[in-house]
């Protein structure tokens, strides 16, 4: 096995809308739209880094519901999976690594510069979305 770091990305719906995040740090990826996460940590699956990360950058409780299939290469030796997640409490406020937040309904889904590793996940959440 390798030393390969998962990310976990949430496509955190409700309201029939998904949440996009604009990074503020680090600079490189600043200014860009992502599916808010971070690393899984030791010990973690990635649906408790996922709850975890969320209450952290977003201050909201949620819990994931289902994996989108796929990885995607991220720097070297960091993969991103991304689970669709639905919130349970509280209002998403950008507490770290962001700078603001948008609900986006299925056709404003492309009104955001996303992380291009962030995309095919993202195309696929919002043909999800659609189908609710
Ligand atoms: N990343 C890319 N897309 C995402 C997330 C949550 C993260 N949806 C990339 C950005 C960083 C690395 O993964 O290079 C680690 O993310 P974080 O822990 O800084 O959020
Ligand atoms: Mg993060």
């Amino acid at each position: 096995m390798t030393d390969r770091v998962v990310v976990v990305g949430a496509a955190l719906f409700a309201g029939g809308r998904l949440l996009a995040a604009r990074r503020s740090a680090p600079p490189e990826l600043a200014g860009r739209w992502e599916l808010p996460g971070g690393k899984v940590e030791a010990g973690e699956t990635p649906p408790q880094a996922l709850v975890r990360e969320l209450r952290e950058e977003l201050g909201v409780e949620a819990e994931a519901v289902e994996r989108i299939p796929g990885e995607w290469p991220l720097k070297p030796g960091y993969v991103l999976h991304v689970w669709t997640a639905r919130l349970l409490s509280g209002t998403p406020r950008p507490l770290q690594d962001h700078d603001d937040l948008r609900w986006l309904g299925p056709h404003e889904a492309d009104s955001v510069d996303w992380l291009p590793q962030d995309r095919p996940a993202v195309a696929e959440a919002v043909r999800r979305l659609s189908a609710l």
